[in-house]
Formats: C-alpha cells, sequence, structure tokens
C-alpha cells in the first residue's frame, strides 16, 4: 500500500481484503461475503466510486439495522418453460443471482429466451457485473430493479419512483461487450451521497429540495426529491422498471420498499428481473452474423467520435488491474474503521 496526497492506493488484492474483513466483521455469512465481495471489487477497479469500496458503508449501515438475513440460503424455483425464480429469502442479491445464474443461461439456450425473478432480495449492487456473467455466455442481457421511492415522476414533486436501473448487454468478439447500465434517475444517489461527502455541490437538474425548488446542494436533493433523466421519458422508463421488476414478480415497488424500511435507511428490498436471448434461437445455424453486424454499427458509432458505454469502465479496469486504485483517504479511513 503506498500513499499519494490524500488518496491511498491500493491493489485489487488489497481491497478485496478489505472487503471481505469489513463484512466478516458485520457477521455476513462466508457465501454472502465472497459474492458482495466481486462486485465491491468490480466497481472499485471500473472506477464505478458510487458502487465500489462507498458501497462497505452503505453495505454495513443496512446489516446494522437488521434489515438482511446475513446467513440467507437463496432458494432456486426451476418454473415451466423459460422462467426462473430465485427466492433470496432476505439476503443480498448477488449470492442469489449466482445461484439462478446457470438455470437462467440453461433455459435461454434451450427455449431461445428465459427470465430470472430474484425475489426478497436486498439491493445495493451495480447491475453490469450481472450483465457481463450472462453475455459471457454469448447471450443479450437485460436487468431492472426498484429501489427506494425517491425520485418524483415528471411534472411532480415528491418522492414515488425509484433510481431503478436499466441495463443491457451484448455480446462482442474479445473480453469487452457492449453493456449500459444506468439508473432512469438523472444521476444514482450513490454519486449525490458522493457530493455530500465531499463537500461539492451537485448541478441543476439532479434534485429539487422539499419545497420543489431547484437545487444544487446534494442534502437538500436527498430530503426533497430526486429527478428522472430526460424528463417524461426517464419518468416512463422508471415506472416500467417499477412494473416488470415489481409487481410482475410479484414484488415490491419502490414506494412499498421505502415504507417496509420505516425509516432505518437500510438498501432497497425487493426483486430484480433479468432477461436472457440467445441470438440462435432467432436465427439458427446463420447466429454468428448478428456479431457482425453490430460491430458494423459499433464503428460507425465510434467512427463519428462518440464513444461506447462502458468504454471508460474497461479502460478503468486494465489501468485498475496494471496499477491498482486511488480510493480517497476520509473512504479509505471509514472503511477501515468497520474492520476494527
Ligand atoms: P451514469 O450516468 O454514469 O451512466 C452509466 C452508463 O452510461 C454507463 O454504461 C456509462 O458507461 C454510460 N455513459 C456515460 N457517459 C457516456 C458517454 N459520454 N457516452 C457513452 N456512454 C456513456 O450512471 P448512473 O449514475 O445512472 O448509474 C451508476 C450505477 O448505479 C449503475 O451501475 C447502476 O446499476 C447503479 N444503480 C443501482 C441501483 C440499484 O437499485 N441497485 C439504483 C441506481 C443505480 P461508462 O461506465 O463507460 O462511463
Ligand atoms: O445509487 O441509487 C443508487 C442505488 C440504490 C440502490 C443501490 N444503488
Amino acid at each position: 500500500m503506498t500513499n499519494q496526497q490524500s488518496d491511498v492506493l491500493l491493489s485489487l488484492d488489497e481491497v478485496a481484503a478489505l472487503s471481505r474483513a469489513a463484512l466478516l466483521r458485520q457477521g455476513l455469512a462466508e457465501a454472502h461475503v465472497e459474492a458482495v465481495t466481486a462486485t465491491i471489487v468490480a466497481g472499485e477497479r471500473d472506477g464505478c466510486a458510487s458502487h465500489g469500496i462507498y458501497r462497505l458503508l452503505v453495505c454495513a449501515d443496512t446489516l446494522k439495522t437488521g434489515k438482511v438475513a446475513k446467513d440467507a440460503i437463496p432458494v432456486v424455483d426451476d418454473r415451466a418453460g423459460g422462467v426462473v425464480r430465485v427466492n433470496a429469502k432476505g439476503g443480498f442479491a448477488q449470492l442469489a443471482f449466482q445461484r439462478g445464474l446457470p438455470l437462467l443461461v440453461e433455459k435461454a439456450k434451450r427455449n431461445g429466451i428465459a427470465a430470472l425473478a430474484i425475489n426478497d432480495c436486498v439491493h445495493f449492487a451495480a447491475l453490469w457485473p450481472e450483465i457481463e456473467a450472462v453475455v459471457a455466455e454469448g447471450l443479450v442481457a437485460f436487468a431492472f430493479t426498484p429501489s427506494h421511492a425517491w425520485v418524483a415522476p415528471a411534472g411532480g414533486t415528491k418522492p414515488l419512483l425509484g433510481t431503478n436501473p436499466i441495463a443491457f448487454g451484448w455480446p462482442r468478439p474479445g473480453p469487452y461487450p457492449f453493456v449500459f447500465d444506468f439508473a432512469t434517475s438523472a444521476v444514482a444517489r450513490g454519486e449525490i451521497e458522493l457530493h455530500r461527502r465531499a463537500g461539492k455541490a451537485i448541478p441543476e437538474g439532479w434534485g429539487i429540495d422539499a419545497e420543489g425548488r431547484s437545487t444544487t446542494d446534494p442534502a437538500a436533493a436527498m430530503a426533497g426529491a430526486m429527478l428522472t433523466f430526460g424528463g417524461h421519458k426517464g419518468s416512463a422508463l422508471s415506472i416500467m422498471v417499477e412494473l416488470i421488476a415489481g409487481p410482475l414478480i410479484g414484488d415490491l415497488t419502490s414506494a412499498e420498499s421505502i415504507a417496509l424500511d420505516a425509516g432505518a435507511k437500510a438498501s432497497p428490498i425487493g426483486g430484480e428481473l433479468i432477461l436472457a436471448i440467445d441470438p440462435a434461437g432467432f436465427l439458427g445455424g446463420e447466429a454468428a452474423q448478428h456479431i457482425d453486424r453490430a460491430e458494423t454499427l459499433f464503428d460507425a458509432v465510434v467512427g463519428q467520435g462518440a464513444r461506447l458505454p462502458s468504454q471508460r469502465r474497461f479502460e478503468a479496469r486494465k489501468r485498475s488491474l496494471a496499477e491498482g486504485v486511488r480510493v480517497p483517504r476520509k473512504l479509505y479511513d471509514d472503511v477501515l474503521a468497520l474492520v476494527r
């Protein structure tokens, strides 16, 4: 470990060790510790500050509320046709996803399409690690999850919707697929929290205060309401996420999740929907051509000087694997305090 100004330089192995120690200290069962650590390391490695090491603080606060089943054993339910359900039994989503993934992949390859519903989980993670795991099987993937009612619908001023991410992945030749993964709010709540921790103002358009006025104060936006991206378009997509990863799979909406939280400020409780499509289901023996045609499209995007989503993340990954990651000293100290 090396010190440089106000940052701490850590290898990815050191990040993993820190995560394991912090989570074990909170009493989380080992299988969950490993599954959660994999996503914390992936977030930090890929330069996703709102879902890397910082999440250990969120995770520890959530564990302290007693709202997470620390030793939950997810139960996989092989439903008819292309449907898999995993009941997370009140545990974190990561282990439930790991347990359901093999059957999702098998069903998608058998049927051309399959869906995995994770129920009764606690969710604090980015979705792209799951998308990448599905895409690594040559499948096209989608993922959705509601969160807590923090976001006002377009035209409204009261928090009702979650930050409700939508993620998509498409296989490409080589190690880096096409992936996007974003909140349907203007930004993830974790990013606003990071601004608050750093004493930085947020841009206009991220949130409104409790009186419905535009604000650049992160604390005021968190106490008021966050805003959707793209006005009514993000708002409609957010409502879609509420529906398909809430009532459709027999789980909570963001409003129901925050009501159940009852002020404890734990991470969201509810479900997640993951869809997997095998291109061979449509294309049969011609399946490989979709890859070449997609590459033509990606080349045309990049050829204009635009960048593909996840390009920044994959560049951060290469850098972190070679050089390790820099973590703000205050964040590092706060996480270290979890271990002591
Ligand atoms: P961002 O607004 O940073 O955007 C994320 C996506 O957009 C990434 O795929 C990113 O790629 C891509 N992107 C950003 N800028 C560009 C650009 N100029 N050109 C092309 N693509 C671009 O993320 P959010 O704040 O919306 O979300 C962050 C994370 O928070 C997500 O991983 C999400 O899953 C997670 N989240 C989880 C929730 C939960 O309930 N579990 C709730 C809300 C969010 P790149 O990474 O390469 O920049
Ligand atoms: O950053 O909005 C967020 C978030 C909610 C749950 C996990 N991340």
